[in-house]
């Protein structure tokens, strides 16, 4: 029976169990190159416990970059570090996965906790992002995306397929697409943010055809025996919020017919102000929906916290994978205290040998 704790299986893929430590961006690149940080933080995640660990929204190209401190994944001479990474990871126990992306109109920002703003033109590293339409982020903002033309909208799908060859040939073995959260893809779909006459514009098959050529241009490199899955941003909170999650079944609906195999179920979060409804476990309703919609399997995080919770939605079936981000943050050993609650009694087994050894006795 499925639970917390219980591998979990998507093609060649086992999970040791369905703990994901979500992708979180820690800044901390430069020109895209991971380091020591990146090193110790992934695999303390991974000797934590959790079945898969994600590295972090990970750059197809250097105007992608939501900071200056984002990884990227643009040429040969990053992949070495992703591929130490990777390794770190696989030796404690967990598979490695990364997420790939463009922050289209919301690239070109200070850090999170240097306030997040465009940086200003007058700085010397400031760059103009790219969108489907010159349409900002922030309403009346003077820091506009360009346009982006034809070519270069062929060109970014090649940068994301290119970039899924690199992460294969640096070891990762779950490939995740960002296609949420007000970046390139998510503001494709968007008909406040795509205003393009084209056919990547228009009507949802025309708003869609990005996404989805995207996944097909990924699929000529990524292979069949490894899991590509998608970040989707199902609903946008506000008026129309039946509506938009309508719109992104029959999205996810092609999204399956072009070979993706699992969604991560998220915001959608083009609008600076879209009004979300933060609480408890709130997205859990949405993926479950999903899953029964589309007969794809699904993850979901945000605000899940507790270990009893997070379990009852994998054995009730709403979830396939739950994925943590905060909780792990603070507790990268919270698996362990996962299966403590759960009242498992080899609770240590979740953690590798050399700490499970020593802590065989606490349970007893
Ligand atoms: C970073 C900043 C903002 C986001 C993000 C990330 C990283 C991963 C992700 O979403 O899924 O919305």
């Amino acid at each position: 029976m499925a639970s917390l704790l219980a591998p979990y299986t998507l093609k060649g893929v086992t999970l040791r169990n369905r703990i994901v430590s979500s992708p979180m961006c820690q800044y901390q690149a430069r020109n895209g190159l991971l380091n020591e940080w990146h090193q110790t933080h992934y695999e303390v995640l991974a000797k934590g416990g959790a079945g898969l660990v994600m590295v972090e929204l990970t750059a197809v190209s250097p105007r992608g970059r939501i900071t200056l401190g984002d990884t990227g994944l643009w040429c040969e001479s990053q992949v070495q570090g992703f591929a130490e990474v990777a390794y770190g990871i696989k030796v404690a126990g967990s598979v490695p996965g990364i997420q790939i992306g463009h922050a289209g109109r919301k690239a070109g920002c200070s850090a999170p906790w240097l306030g997040g703003a465009p940086l200003p033109d007058s700085d010397p590293n400031a760059w103009q992002p790219i969108a489907p339409s010159a349409i900002s982020f922030m309403a009346g903002s003077p820091h506009l995306p360009s346009a982006m033309t034809l070519e270069e909208i062929e060109r970014t799908q090649q940068d994301f397929a290119h970039t899924a060859a690199r992460a294969l040939e640096a070891g990762f073995e779950w490939l995740e697409l960002h296609f949420a959260h007000g970046f390139l893809c998510q503001t494709f779909l968007s008909r406040q943010a795509n205003i393009r006459t084209d056919r990547y514009g228009g009507s949802l098959e025309n708003r869609a055809r990005f996404l989805i050529d995207t996944v097909l241009a990924v699929k000529r490199v990524w292979p069949e025996h490894l899991p590509l899955t998608v970040r989707f941003g199902v609903v946008e909170f506000g008026q129309e919020a039946e509506a938009s999650f309508s719109e992104s079944i029959q999205v996810l609906g092609w999204l399956k017919e072009a070979g993706v195999d699992f969604i991560d179920v998220s915001l959608v979060l083009s609008d600076v102000n879209e009004p979300v409804p933060w609480a408890a476990n709130f997205m859990v309703p949405y993926a479950e929906r999903v899953r029964t919609s589309i007969g794809l399997p699904v993850g979901a995080s945000w605000l899940i916290t507790d270990a009893l919770q997070a379990d009852a939605f994998v054995r009730a079936e709403h979830l396939d994978l739950v994925f943590f981000a905060r909780t792990l943050l603070s507790n990268p050993h919270w698996p362990f205290q996962a299966a403590l609650d759960l009242g498992i009694v080899d609770a240590c087994s979740v953690l590798p040998i050399p700490y499970s050894y020593w802590l065989e006795n606490w349970t007893h």
